[in-house]
C-alpha cells in the first residue's frame, strides 16, 4: 500500500515563488508514489485579518495556481479545509492537548510578538493545534513543508505520541519531509530574510502570477555581495547562493554545475540565466492558470476532493471522540 503524504498551504495572499519551490513542486513529484493529500488551509488565514472579497480570489487562484503547478486531481485528493469541519473539531480538541509552554516556544509566534505587533489574535497563538488536527486527521506517515514548518510538525508528533499515551493508539505520528534543494528561498532584497508573500515592498518576492517581465527585473536587481566571485559561499555570499539555488531548483541541475558554468563572469550574466529559467518557470505556470480558470473546473474538484477527505477525517475524528469519552451511545 502507499504511504500517505498531506500538506497545506494558506492562501493569504498570492503564491510565491518560494511556496512553488519549497511546496508545491515537491507536492507534484510525490503524487505517485504516495497517495497525496493537499489542501487550502483558509482557516489557517483568517489568523490575521484578510478583506473578504480579496481572500475569496485568493482562494480560486490558490486552486488554480495548484492545478497549473501540475497537481493532478486523479491523483491527489485536493480539497479546502472548510469543506470539511472536522478540522476545526479536532483542532480544539488539540488546542486540549496542548500546553502553553509548547505554544510559547513557536518561532513564528514569537517572532511577531517580539516584533511588537499589536492586536495578535487568539487564532495565531493557537494555530499550531489547528495544524496539527489537520495532519492527524488523515493517519498522513510524511508531511512536505518548507523548513519554517517543521517546527509545527514536530510539535504535531509530540501531540500525538501524547494522547495515543494518554488514551491509547488512535494517531500515526507524522514525519516531516523537507527538500535538500530549496526549503528555504531567501528575499530577494534581503537574503536574511525567507521570501515571503507578507513582503512589505514586494521587490524581494517573485510571485507566481508575476509579469515575467517584472519577475526578470526583480532578480536582475536582486541583493549579491561586492566579492565579484561565483562560488557557494552560503554564509558570506548569501544573496547569491540564493540566486544560484533557485535556478538549480527550477531547472534540476545541481548548484555546483551552474557555479562551474558561470565561474569567473560577472553576476549579471548569471542573473540573467537564473532569470531565463524563473520567466520559463513563470510563463509555463501562468499559461495552465489561465486554461484552468477558464475551463471552470474549480468547483468540481473541490467538491470531489471534499468527500474523499471527509470520509477519512470523520473516521478519526469519530475515533478520537470516542477515546475521549465525549459521546453517550442513544439507544
Ligand atoms: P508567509 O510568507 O506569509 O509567511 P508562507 O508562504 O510561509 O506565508 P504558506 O503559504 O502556508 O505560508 O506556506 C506553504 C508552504 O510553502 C510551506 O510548506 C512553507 O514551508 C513553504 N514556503 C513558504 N515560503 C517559502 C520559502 N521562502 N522557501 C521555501 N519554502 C517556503
Ligand atoms: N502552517 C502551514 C500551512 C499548513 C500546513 C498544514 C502545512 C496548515 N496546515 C498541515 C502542512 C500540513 C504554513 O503556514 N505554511
Amino acid at each position: 500500500m502507499k504511504k500517505r503524504m498531506l500538506s497545506g498551504i494558506k492562501p493569504t495572499g498570492q503564491l510565491t515563488l518560494g511556496n512553488y519551490i519549497g511546496a508545491l513542486r515537491n507536492f507534484v513529484n510525490y503524487q505517485d508514489d504516495y497517495e497525496m493529500i493537499v489542501f487550502i488551509a483558509n482557516l489557517h488565514c483568517i489568523t490575521e485579518y484578510q478583506d473578504p472579497e480579496d481572500l475569496k480570489k485568493n482562494l480560486t487562484d490558490a486552486v488554480a495556481l495548484y492545478l497549473a503547478c501540475g497537481l493532478d486531481p486523479n491523483k491527489a485528493t485536493i480539497f479546502l479545509q472548510t469543506d470539511v469541519p472536522a478540522h476545526a473539531q479536532l483542532g480544539y480538541i488539540m488546542a486540549c492537548n496542548t500546553y502553553l509552554g509548547e505554544l510559547n516556544r513557536m518561532t513564528q509566534f514569537k517572532d511577531k510578538s517580539a516584533k511588537g505587533e499589536k492586536n495578535l489574535t487568539a487564532g495565531l497563538y493557537t494555530y499550531p493545534c489547528l495544524m496539527a488536527a489537520d495532519i492527524l486527521l488523515y493517519d498522513a506517515n510524511y508531511v512536505p513543508v518548507g523548513e519554517d514548518q517543521k517546527q509545527h510538525v514536530e510539535l504535531t508528533r509530540d501531540i500525538a505520541q501524547r494522547f495515543n499515551n494518554k488514551y491509547g493508539e488512535t494517531f500515526v505520528v507524522p514525519e516531516p519531509l523537507i527538500a535538500k534543494v530549496g526549503a528555504r528561498i531567501m528575499s530577494l532584497t534581503d537574503p536574511s530574510k525567507k521570501m515571503s508573500k507578507s513582503d512589505e515592498t514586494n521587490k524581494g518576492c517573485i510571485y507566481l502570477l508575476d509579469d515575467p517581465k517584472v519577475a526578470r527585473k526583480k532578480i536582475m536587481s536582486a541583493v549579491t555581495d561586492s566579492l565579484n566571485d561565483i562560488k557557494l559561499d552560503k554564509e558570506n555570499q548569501p544573496g547569491l547562493y540564493n540566486l544560484i539555488e533557485i535556478a538549480s531548483a527550477l531547472s534540476g541541475r545541481s548548484m555546483e554545475d551552474i557555479v562551474e558554468e558561470f565561474k569567473g563572469q560577472g553576476y549579471g550574466k548569471l542573473k540573467g540565466y537564473v532569470a531565463d529559467v524563473v520567466c520559463d518557470t513563470l510563463e509555463k505556470i501562468q499559461g495552465r492558470y489561465k486554461e484552468i480558470i477558464e475551463s471552470r473546473q474549480i468547483e468540481k474538484v473541490l467538491e470531489e476532493g471534499a468527500q474523499k477527505a471527509s470520509a477519512i477525517a470523520n473516521k478519526t475524528l469519530d475515533k478520537a471522540v470516542k477515546k475521549i469519552g465525549l459521546e453517550i451511545k442513544y439507544q
